[in-house]
């Protein structure tokens, strides 16, 4: 039950009010996100605000979620990218003492880094732990794709299973995937996943599984069956959310969604923007739509 494919929330953290993070929203949050029937949960990356977070606060965070979740219950990858080696390698060993499944990581991008720094930063932080590694591309967060050279050489290391493919280059990941028939391949453009999931991707990583993770869910099962029309009509109401969600702000948007249906996570840290009245109002009216129940 535990393998690294299917569909995963990249979990929001939970806030306390004062935006100090909170274990006890956290712990049902995660609960309540993978109980949506995904398959896991991908844990400390952005969409769980992981760049506005100390070390220890992911440390403490790893912590929850493996104890509310019960080993066999779900997957776990724990997000490990940090500015630096150091701090990775500590959430890594953190996370393989914990009882987690997988790695991933941004590449490095607090300083425009060479190609061999990037390289060496997954070398060593995948050599750090026994755990599979899954590399992360995605540009709209670094500011610059890694080239199929680069991309290819990090798949190759010891310990690298596969990739978290973030970017709208559908050619770039068929040739990945061409190269690499052995390797995992997610998608994390949620909007889009059905055009991943017709080239083949194993499955998805998502901020919008944390509120939609029922319809993804569906959406991996319908792609699976064949059942095009079945997914198109899922990805239409997905792209409708998602549209909603963009003008919020994706991460505000999510904690307004789980707050009007009931589920405290929280503010989102500065300086991501506070939820205003109009995205709290948005909020409410999307949590009463059937369409995305
Ligand atoms: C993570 O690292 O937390 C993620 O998995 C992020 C996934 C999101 N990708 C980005 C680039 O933010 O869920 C997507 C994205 O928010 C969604 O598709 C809306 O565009």
């Amino acid at each position: 039950k535990t393998q690294l494919r299917g569909m995963f929330a990249a979990l929001i953290t939970a806030m306390e009010d004062d935006q100090s993070f909170s274990p006890e929203r956290q712990a049902k949050v995660t609960e309540a996100v993978l109980g949506q029937g995904l398959d896991g949960l991908y844990v400390g990356g952005s969409s769980g605000e992981s760049g506005l977070l100390s070390t220890t606060e992911l440390l403490d965070q790893q912590q929850v979620v493996a104890e509310v979740v019960p080993q066999g219950q779900g997957t776990l990858i724990a997000h490990v990218g940090a500015p630096n080696l150091r701090d990775s390698i500590a959430l890594a060993q953190n996370a393989e003492r914990l009882g987690f499944h997988g790695l991933s990581a941004l590449p490095p991008h607090a300083y425009p880094f060479t190609d061999g720094e990037i390289i060496n930063y997954y070398r060593a932080l995948s050599a750090a732990t026994a755990l599979p590694m899954i590399v992360y591309e995605v540009p709209v967060r670094t500011n610059r794709p890694l080239p199929f050279e680069v991309l290819s050489s990090i798949l190759q290391l010891p310990n690298v299973a596969g990739i978290k493919f973030t970017s709208q280059d559908l050619f770039k990941f068929s040739q990945l995937k061409a190269a690499h028939p052995d390797k995992i391949f997610y998608f994390g453009f949620d909007e889009i996943y059905l055009s991943a999931g017709a080239l083949g991707a194993h499955g998805g990583i998502g901020s919008t599984y944390n509120v939609m993770g029922k319809l993804y869910a569906e959406l991996n099962r319908a792609i699976s069956a064949g059942d095009l029309a079945g997914a198109q009509q899922l990805q239409d109401v997905s792209q409708q959310f998602v549209g909603e969600l963009l003008e919020m702000g994706v991460l505000p948007g999510i904690k307004a969604i789980l707050q009007a249906r009931g589920l405290n996570a929280g503010p989102t840290r500065a300086p991501l923007c506070a939820l205003s009245d109009k995205v709290t109002q948005i909020a409410q009216r999307m949590a009463n739509d059937s369409r995305f129940a």
